[in-house]
């Protein structure tokens, strides 16, 4: 019900106009293995659900979540994107700089999306433990796996793409 929500359902919206969207992936070499399974959740949801070509994605690394408000900023000089999916993952029992890198990484997205124009997804996970963040990625080391959010930040990119082009859902 809740997962229904995050998605955009066929008809909702624009199909010709998602798959002709240009998204820039960037993501952390932190919580490599926890990162990368958001990656793949992202890119399969963006070539699979909304059919954009793999040609249309950009990826690129990062050291940490820290550096994502920068390239951010930096990459979107080239004016090519109409989407930015920033991903990292900081745990709170694992880095002692959390409260720090999670407040100064979730201001400075939201501000490089506001001042350039161009939407900029939050897809930074803050998690309490490790397992938390696995179970958020879909990768549970349980029988109970989690979902992967990642589906859900490539909706909302898609989304607010067609938003910022005009496209948006009406209701
Ligand atoms: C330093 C640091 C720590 C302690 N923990 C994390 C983390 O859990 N996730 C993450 O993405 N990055 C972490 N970093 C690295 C910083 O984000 C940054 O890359 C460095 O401080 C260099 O500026």
């Amino acid at each position: 019900m809740l997962d229904k929500a995050k998605t955009l359902t066929h008809g909702a919206y624009d199909a010709a106009a998602a798959s002709a969207l240009k998204i820039l992936v960037i993501h952390t070499r932190w919580n490599v293995e926890i990162v990368s399974a958001l990656r793949d959740g992202v890119l399969s949801s963006l070539t699979n659900q909304y059919a954009i070509p793999r040609s249309n994605i950009d990826v690129v690394e990062v050291p940490g979540a820290f550096e994502l408000p920068f390239a951010t900023k930096a990459l979107l000089k080239q004016g090519k994107y109409d989407a930015v999916i920033p991903i990292g993952v900081l745990i709170k029992g694992a880095t002692v700089h959390f409260e720090y890198i999670s407040e100064a990484a979730t201001h400075a997205l939201m501000n490089v999306g506001l001042e350039s124009g161009t939407p900029v997804i939050f897809g930074i996970l803050t998690c309490l433990t490790e397992e938390q963040a696995l179970q958020r990625a879909g990768i549970g080391r349980g029988e109970e796996k989690g979902h992967n959010h990642g589906i859900d930040w490539a909706a909302a990119a898609v989304e607010m793409a067609l938003l910022n082009q005009g496209k948006a859902r009406k209701h």
